[in-house]
């Protein structure tokens, strides 16, 4: 009764909902394909599937530390593929000496989330080694709170910003002319 009350003052936008009361449940944003868009030569859309064709990374214990220090989880292994990898599967659309250094990654979830990345972090640094699409978490494919599939960037100083939940977007932009 006092859960309907309170749903009810919630959606008629009287009242901020509790957390319990969260119209748009984590299954709700569920992503089921990866889409990868922008400047490369063959646009694709992924699955979980294809992503196990792709050569696999693993990692092992990874804490996710909030942008203030708090730790969110700890997983204790992961599974994917090196989003380098799944952009030279789409092949960059770069052919000037210079444009690559152009570029910006843009990592989108189903909620709006989104993250960057540029060209010279994922190939031209030790971060990109970990900046990981995953879709195994502990050993098992991710559940609705943060799956099908995800993104972690693991050598983050805080892993809890770049690590997304329900990745379904990958755009390359280039930034300048
Ligand atoms: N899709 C999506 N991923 C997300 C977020 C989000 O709002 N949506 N929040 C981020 C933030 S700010 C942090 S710190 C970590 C951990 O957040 P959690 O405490 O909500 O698990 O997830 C990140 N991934
Ligand atoms: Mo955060």
């Amino acid at each position: 009764m006092l859960k309907k009350i309170f749903l009810g003052l919630a959606s008629a936008g009287l009242l901020a909902a509790p957390a319990w009361a969260d119209p748009a449940p984590a299954r709700e944003h569920m992503s089921h394909a990866l889409t990868v868009t922008g400047k490369v030569a063959t646009p694709l859309t992924l699955k979980v599937a294809d992503l196990r064709q792709l050569p696999p990374a693993n990692g092992g214990e990874l804490a996710v530390t909030r942008h203030n220090g708090d730790k969110a989880e700890t997983i204790t292994s992961y599974r994917g593929v090196r989003l380098r990898d799944i952009l030279d599967k789409a092949a960059l659309d770069a052919p000037g000496h210079n444009d690559v250094k152009k570029l910006a990654i843009i990592a989108t979830a189903t909620d709006g989330y989104a993250v960057v990345f540029s060209w010279g972090e994922l190939y031209n640094s030790p971060a990109g080694e970990g900046v990981i699409v995953y879709y195994e978490k502990n050993g098992k494919a991710l559940d609705e709170n943060d799956g099908e599939i995800g993104l972690i960037s693991a050598k983050d100083i805080r892993t809890g910003p770049r690590h997304l939940k329900w990745l379904n977007a990958i755009e390359v932009r280039k930034l300048v002319e």
